[in-house]
């Protein structure tokens, strides 16, 4: 416990400045990243179970149906490296079939999360090697020296790629191929261009979960960081922009007003909007386009029938 407050106030800290950096911007924006605390962790799961986000069910879906497929491609990786803690069950279908895996390390900033899946998974896999690395998977991991380095695979599911901006979701494949080596696999789950009012609904749910799970972000800066938004004083608007092929999530401001966060004092005109998140939608010709980029190559794909989204495996072709 002595180990972890100091560490507490470092991350609120940082939480801090990157809020006030923030909203200091003449176009006002929160990074997504911060979306989950423990209340927001509870609305993703929910958002997860509407109808209208088609996101999560797609995936584990094309999973399901082509484990055998994806794991005959990976056999022989020893090192399994998962960026984000995702949702085991994915995970746990990658592992069932791996046959030569010795060691799944899953990465991610929230130490706690990491610590309870990896106890879950080294129960349940006891032949497995489970190394949780708490880390920032935004820079190059450097994998423990005991690791098998030379069959080395990342899997990276969700689409959270899509919610980095092109030239940043480069930077980030370009350091995920520096952890895997020339040679190397990334399994990655890519969210697809599709109709317009679909993308609409799964982003602003007629439950309005996604509506709470935005204005959560309120909540949580005013808790943690001695903050008096007024939540009824703003609205959660999911618009699509065509032609950068995302959606986006704002707070709007629903009146002028001043909000109060530490010492700094922010104002909001009538309308005035912080961005929250994008959503980045590909299709496979461009994400193709953005992973060679980074020195991959598509070596295949799966996707559902309606090719709402696509599970693919690129390989580390140059550095
Ligand atoms: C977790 C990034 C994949 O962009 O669909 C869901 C997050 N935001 N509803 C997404 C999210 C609003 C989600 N990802």
């Amino acid at each position: 416990m002595d180990m972890i407050a100091p560490l507490q106030e470092v991350i609120l800290e940082r939480f801090y400045q990157d809020v006030v950096a923030g909203l200091s911007a003449a176009d006002k924006s929160l990074p997504c990243k911060y979306f989950y605390d423990q209340r927001g962790s509870q609305l993703f799961d929910q958002i997860c179970e509407l109808d209208a986000y088609y996101v999560t069910r797609t995936e584990m879906n094309i999973m399901q149906r082509f484990a055998h497929e994806i794991a005959a491609e990976l056999s022989h990786v020893e090192t399994l490296v998962e960026l984000g803690s995702g949702s085991s069950v994915k995970t746990r279908l990658l592992l069932d079939q791996l046959g030569r895996l010795a060691v799944y390390a899953p990465v991610d900033i929230s130490t706690e999360h990491l610590y309870e899946t990896a106890v879950a998974l080294k129960r349940d896999y006891p032949r497995l090697s489970v190394t949780p690395l708490s880390a920032d998977f935004t820079q190059p991991i450097c994998l423990p020296e005991s690791f098998p380095q030379e069959f080395v695979a990342a899997y990276f599911p969700g689409s959270t790629i899509g919610n980095f901006e092109p030239h940043q979701a480069i930077q980030l494949l370009r350091a995920i191929a520096a952890t895997c080596r020339l040679g190397g696999e990334l399994l990655i789950g890519v969210d697809l261009e599709k109709p317009e009012a679909v993308l609409q609904s799964a982003y602003d749910d007629p439950q309005q979960v996604t509506a709470e799970f935005n204005l959560n972000l309120l909540h949580r800066i005013n808790r943690e960081l001695d903050a008096d938004f007024q939540i009824s004083q703003f609205r959660h608007v999911a618009q699509f922009n065509s032609a950068a092929s995302r959606i986006e999530l704002y707070l709007e401001s629903l009146t002028e007003q001043q909000v109060t966060i530490g010492q700094q004092e922010f104002h909001f005109a009538p309308g005035e909007r912080i961005l929250t998140e994008y959503s980045h939608k590909y299709s496979i010709a461009q994400f193709t386009e953005l992973a060679a980029a980074a020195g991959f190559a598509v070596e295949e794909y799966w996707t559902d029938d309606r090719e709402y989204f696509a599970v693919m495996l690129l390989r580390v072709v140059k550095h």
